[in-house]
């Protein structure tokens, strides 16, 4: 059994929809950013975390990478050149997808006030909007890396979705039906009903 530290309205959702996708059972500590209670599974106050029996992970993406390759599912296998690629994706993906919207909320309400340069935001939307007209165009198959769905394709979609909760201009429609059909996973709506 895992438990997931961090609400499901924070990066964790990833995680835990990586856990429902794997059929792993999971609790969830809802611990909000810089919290006390996020300060004693990461000493920066970041979520999420994963506690795996006596071992506490940190970062999104390097849990959804290890609970892919802990259960051997929704990756390609370690040291082959399928992973590589699905491993540049996935960089790519924290590049150009995840840092734009992070540097967004840092200069929405994360930064204290006088810290923030509210100015930069246009810039930041306009460069979301060229990287999801590129991961649009690069979108052949029914998932990101062909026919199997993987990791980056979770982490793009919880992209996306928190672009629209950001409120950044709408990707194109071949993205945006992409992203509402993995919205329609049962993995994905099990995280929707967890609430917390
Ligand atoms: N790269 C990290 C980023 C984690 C992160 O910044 N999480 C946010 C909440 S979604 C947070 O805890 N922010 C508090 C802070 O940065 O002080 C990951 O993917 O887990």
């Amino acid at each position: 059994m895992y438990t997931v530290v961090g609400a499901v309205k924070s990066r964790a959702f990833r995680v835990m929809w990586m856990l429902e996708e794997l059929g792993q059972d999971y609790d969830i500590i809802p611990a909000a950013p810089r919290s006390d209670e996020a300060k004693k599974y990461n000493p920066l106050g970041k979520v999420p975390a994963l506690i795996d029996g006596d071992d506490v992970l940190t970062d999104s993406v390097a849990i959804m990478q290890y609970l892919a390759d802990k259960h051997g599912a929704l990756t390609a296998p370690a040291g082959t050149v399928a992973r590589a690629r699905q491993d540049a994706m996935l960089f790519w993906l924290i590049d150009e997808f995840d840092a734009i919207l992070w540097a967004a909320a840092k200069h929405s309400f994360v930064f204290p006030e006088e810290n923030r340069v509210p100015e930069i935001k246009p810039s930041l939307r306009a460069e979301f909007a060229r990287s999801a007209m590129s991961l649009s165009e690069r979108l052949e198959g029914p998932y990101l890396m062909g026919d199997e769905i993987t990791v980056p394709d979770l982490l793009a979609v919880h992209c996306i979705n928190w672009s629209i909760g950001a409120g950044f201009e709408r990707v194109d429609d071949t993205l945006g039906k992409w992203a509402s059909k993995m919205r329609e996973r049962p993995a994905f709506k099990a995280v929707q009903a967890r609430d917390a």
